[in-house]
């Protein structure tokens, strides 16, 4: 009886500071003529049926959305007030489809936390696909923190990749480790972001609202 509401979504963009102080602004970086920034928020993807370890036990579903959407939410950094709290579980995977209008290059960004202190996140323990394709993330370095002051980093993917016009999808996987006490841990997902000179589009599913 959940989610299965789906919002046509127009697209999320933040091409320049539409978010302000949400956060999924970065830095004031200039972006090259005619590229744009689409932001794609974790916690609209579809969490049918999946399931994260917590030190305190499962979470699942629309429930591994946390935060309230609210400003405070939004001053802590947490691009839309909201994120994936964490993705511990070996193959824990968030799909990100994304409709594109044209072929085109686009640079992928990743916002990441963690909860288990200082971590390193590589080929090893993590998983980047792009359209079922490993993609060649290099080491994603994260400081720690707790749920309640979630700090997130940004995380340019250093190579590009080449969008087909229509669907495509980018996967983040989390694939086993030790990092939660010796149990595999998962980042917390903020957001992707994608640069790029195509518009794109996603449809979302509002799990923040079905919780
Ligand atoms: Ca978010």
């Amino acid at each position: 009886m959940k989610k299965m509401f789906v919002l046509i979504a127009a697209v999320i963009l933040c091409a320049v500071g539409l978010f302000g102080l949400a956060g999924c602004k970065d830095d004031e970086e200039e972006l090259p003529p005619g590229v744009k920034e689409f932001v794609f928020e974790a916690e609209y993807v579809d969490l049918d049926g999946k399931a994260s370890i917590t030190a305190s036990g499962s979470i699942q579903d629309v429930m591994l959305v946390f935060g309230d959407g609210t400003q405070a939410d939004k001053n802590r950094g947490w691009s839309n007030g909201y994120y994936i709290h964490s993705t511990s579980a070996n193959n824990f995977r968030l799909d990100f489809v994304i409709t594109s209008d044209a072929a085109a290059e686009a640079t992928i960004i990743l916002r990441l936390g963690s909860l288990f202190g200082t971590v390193a996140f590589n080929a090893s323990n993590y998983s980047v696909r792009f359209n079922e394709t490993a993609v060649n993330f290099g080491t994603i370095s994260l400081a720690g923190s707790t749920e309640e002051a979630m700090q997130f980093t940004d995380y340019r993917i250093p190579v590009t990749v080449q969008l087909l016009e229509g669907e495509n999808t980018i996967s983040l996987i989390t694939l086993n480790n030790t990092f939660q006490a010796g149990n595999v841990g998962g980042p917390s997902v903020d957001c992707i972001k994608v640069r790029t000179t195509a518009a794109l589009t996603w449809d979302i599913i509002d799990n923040p609202s079905f919780r």
